[in-house]
């Protein structure tokens, strides 16, 4: 895999700065988005430093599986289930990719256009 540059997530994996944390096991950490665009906005990264979605190897499967399976952990915990919700990974810049450490973003708590802007 191609590991992913000392970014803003990696110091909130640290604590060397404050984050609202929502869920950490060993290999997953999960906080409210600094800049909301929903009413619920988590991002959901893994502890391991990874760029982007395209930089994933196979050797990786089972952290994405478990990303996935964190993102509805969390939006389940969140009560997102029952209005729907979106999981958005932005990969690089031309899609909006701003923090190059992998993330989902999970939004909920209003209503989704499609297609996305
Ligand atoms: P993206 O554009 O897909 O790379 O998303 C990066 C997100 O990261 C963006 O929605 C704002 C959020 N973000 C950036 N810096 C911080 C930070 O210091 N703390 C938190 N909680 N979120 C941040």
């Amino acid at each position: 895999m191609t590991e992913g540059s000392d970014t803003i997530f990696s110091k909130i994996i640290r604590r060397e700065i404050p984050a609202q944390i929502v869920f950490e096991n060993d290999k997953v950490l999960a906080f409210r988005d600094i800049s909301p665009q929903a009413p619920t906005h988590i991002l959901v990264i893994p502890k391991q430093a990874l760029k982007d979605l395209a930089s994933a190897q196979p050797q990786d499967a089972a952290l994405l599986g478990e990303l996935l399976l964190a993102v509805a952990a969390i939006a389940r915990k969140e009560g997102l289930e029952a209005g729907g919700y979106r999981v958005v990974i932005n990969n690089g810049a031309g899609a909006g990719q701003t923090v190059f450490h992998l993330h989902m973003h999970i939004l909920g708590g209003r209503k989704f256009a499609w297609p996305p802007g």
